[in-house]
């Protein structure tokens, strides 16, 4: 028995605002689809942030729709749970990945379904105030009592210790004896399977960049290929092939942009891709401006050959007042709007909110994103 284990593909993400970013997405989830309608595997299990957004619009509906239609067709069904990307309001809404099931998607938002003798359990992403109402040992232990004898799958979408260390959610201590592959989304940066409980645990990771990541971008981006043999599984990491390229540089204080400039012409030349690369600068810099970066890789011909520029630059404290950037110990942020806010269920759904924000790279798109999930902000 062979399946897929894909996860985070977040569709409909116009990155940066681009098209082109929003067809990247489109075009890694659909070589992760190519790449299970090839090898004929058995099944394909998602585990959540299929889409982008809560309310995807109608086009990425119907690229949604054609991927799941691609694996109906090709006789592999497809087992998913909701993110917290694309969950809905659990109020007013629901989830969007409902909207695929006519066409074939098999939603396993809370309960067991069987296929050809195999369980598959599944549960969506719950915030940190709904974990309070619900206890994960035993919920996972009802799960187990409702499969029989079979391979065992379990779906979900949260941070788990020991892979987030400061997750109070502990895998060792939550996970029964039973499942022979938890499969986790959630967490962007693909992480080896690990043996937990007799079962083996796998953070497929994000098919594509929602922020770029240099740790990640060595590792790659991709899903993983389950292979079960004689009760013995084995989980590879596939890489996406046909990614877009991400130049990674740094620069410090204001002198060596001709520096700059020449390594990015040297990284663009050495690149072997039909993607036009995106290009991050990060570093601090005293006043050098973004305009003048911009203006030197315009007059050097450089713009043309990269899809984007995405500066990430500080400004050098001790300068000038003007832009200062003070870094903050993220906790101290943390304890600070807890204290402001009082309320303890409030500050949490506020710094929950806060993290689901960190994925993105500019404040614009963390703007467009709460637009579209107007339910995270239903305090
Ligand atoms: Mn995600």
């Amino acid at each position: 028995m062979e399946f897929v284990h894909v996860s985070d593909t977040h569709l409909g993400y116009s990155q940066y605002g681009l098209s082109e970013r929003a067809n990247d997405f489109f075009e890694a989830f659909k070589e992760a689809v190519d790449y299970a309608v090839d090898r004929k595997v058995d099944f394909v299990i998602h585990t959540g942030d299929f889409f982008h957004s809560s309310r995807p619009s109608n086009r990425v509906l119907i690229q949604g729709m054609e991927l799941v239609k691609r694996l109906k067709e090709a006789g592999i069904p497809v087992f998913v749970i909701s993110g917290n990307h694309d969950r809905g309001s659990q109020v007013r809404d629901v989830s969007p990945l409902s909207i695929l099931q006519p066409v074939g998607l098999h939603l396993v938002d809370g309960g067991v379904v069987e296929y050809d003798g195999i369980y598959i359990a599944g549960l969506k992403y719950i915030s940190k105030a709904g974990l309070r109402q619900i206890e994960l040992d035993r919920l996972f232990v009802e799960f187990l009592e409702e499969t029989g004898e079979g391979f065992r799958i379990l779906m979900l979408h949260q941070e788990f210790q020991p892979f987030f260390p400061e997750s109070n959610l502990n895998l060792h201590t939550l996970l029964p004896e039973g499942f022979d592959y938890v499969g986790v989304g959630h967490y962007h940066v693909p992480q080896p399977p690990a043996q937990i409980k007799g079962s083996t645990v796998v953070y497929a990771g994000s098919t594509e960049f929602t922020a770029y990541n240099e740790k990640e971008d060595r590792q790659g981006k991709g899903f993983y290929h389950v292979k079960v043999k004689d009760g013995k599984v084995e989980a590879d990491f596939v890489p996406i092939k046909n990614r877009r390229p991400f130049i990674n540089l740094s620069v410090e204080g204001d002198r060596g942009l001709d520096e700059l400039v020449s390594r990015i012409k040297e990284s663009v030349e050495a690149l072997n891709s039909e993607k036009k690369p995106v290009l991050v600068v990060k570093g601090k810099v005293k006043e050098l401006s973004f305009r003048e970066i911009l203006s030197v890789l315009e007059r050097e011909g450089l713009t043309d050959r990269l899809l984007h520029v995405q500066l990430n630059l500080t400004r050098d404290a001790g300068l000038s007042g003007e832009g200062l950037v003070v870094e903050l110990q993220e906790d101290r942020i943390r304890e600070e709007i807890s204290r402001l806010i009082g309320d303890k269920a409030l500050s949490e759904k506020v710094l929950e909110v806060i993290d689901s924000l960190k994925s993105f790279d500019t404040v614009e798109e963390a703007k467009k994103f709460l637009k579209e999930n107007p339910e995270l902000l239903d305090f």
